[in-house]
């Protein structure tokens, strides 16, 4: 690309970054500045930061950021209390817990799983699809067969506190599958679920190892009380999760279907090759759902989270809300996104 073209795409991004947030002063919005410290680690939401500290232990001495974020997402996927991940999640319309996830590494190898019933870690199987079989997606029935041809264990992932609140939205059963749901708490000593808020949500991870290499993965139970077989953006490449190592890497959160239709993490890492900052990218992620259905994006969540080669990351979300971690040898830190509204 010519140097003009190049400096044309920058400035539109920019002036429709800018725009976007009401505010042109996007060169100093948070993370933009590159850290140039790397090993680093970014995912999504406050529990992100536990995740990160595992990743942590494989990059922090000079390990693979392939090895470090599949690690990272497995302690969100056994943490039963978070009810959009793994092990207590929130069960589709009819009691499943179906699992979505996708890893990504720095070749453009990639594996996934969806709609997996019965395994604690879909990450785990989603990496063995990438690495044991010719294809890069495996599905329902068949990915639990693969699964349990290779070791895994088959088990109840319906916990009883999930199990509490499905019954609980089966009085109404009002079909409006929901991201970042205001979760209430269930009382394990009085059996009861009285209420208060707590918001758990997919995790979504970016590493950049030591040698500068690129790793992703990203696992969900998808939408609470979805349809049965439904599949979110989670498992899908280029929409809950994409790697270029020569770029850099960009995940998703929040209503899959929105992040499907604009391929988002793809188109993330497409503006960051083309310059714009991962901030700027993922506005611009969002600003691209806005512009497709304004009146659809009110009352739902979409978050995206991006890293460059740099070092540098950035994230942005419809909603108020969306938080993300980031930990390197310099930072330890959960950020508050910024959003369109
Ligand atoms: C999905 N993006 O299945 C995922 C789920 C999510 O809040 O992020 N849930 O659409």
């Amino acid at each position: 690309m010519s140097s003009s073209r190049r400096k044309f795409l920058r400035n539109s991004l920019l002036g429709s970054a800018g725009m976007i947030a009401g505010n042109s002063a996007v060169a100093s919005l948070p993370g933009n500045e590159a850290v140039k410290s790397v090993p680093l680690v970014i995912s999504t939401w406050d529990f992100g930061q536990v995740a990160n500290l595992e990743a942590w232990k494989t990059l922090g001495m000079g390990g693979r950021a392939l090895d470090a974020v599949e690690a990272g997402v497995k302690i969100p996927e056994a943490d039963p209390t978070n009810h959009s991940v793994g092990y207590g999640g929130l069960p589709d319309r009819d009691g499943h817990v179906t699992l979505d996830a996708c890893i990504m590494d720095e070749f453009y190898n990639c594996g996934s799983v969806m709609c997996l019933e019965h395994i604690m870690h879909p990450i785990a199987v989603a990496r063995l699809v990438m690495e044991k079989t010719p294809h890069v997606v495996l599905s329902g029935e068949g990915a639990l067969q693969f699964a349990l041809a290779n070791g895994f264990t088959k088990e109840n992932l319906l916990t009883r506190e999930s199990e509490m609140m499905w019954k609980e939205w089966l009085k109404t059963s009002k079909y409006n599958p929901e991201a970042n749901i205001e979760n209430r708490m269930y009382d394990k000593n009085k059996d009861t679920m009285p209420g208060g808020p707590s918001n758990h949500d997919t995790i979504g991870m970016v590493a950049m190892d030591a040698k500068g290499n690129f790793g992703g993965a990203c696992t969900t139970s998808g939408l609470a009380y979805k349809m049965r077989g439904r599949v979110g953006d989670s498992p899908i490449i280029g929409a809950g999760l994409y790697i270029d190592n020569e770029v850099g890497g960009a995940t998703s959160t929040g209503v899959g279907e929105e992040v499907i239709k604009i391929v988002g993490s793809h188109l993330i890492v497409e503006l960051m090759r083309q310059g714009a900052s991962p901030q700027q990218a993922c506005m611009e992620a969002i600003h691209r759902i806005i512009k497709r259905n304004a009146a659809r994006t009110k009352d739902i969540q979409v978050g995206f989270l991006a890293l460059n080669k740099k070092g540098a990351y950035g994230a942005y979300a419809l909603q108020k809300g969306f938080t993300y971690s980031v930990k390197s040898n310099t930072t330890e830190k959960i950020f508050k996104a910024d959003a369109y509204y």
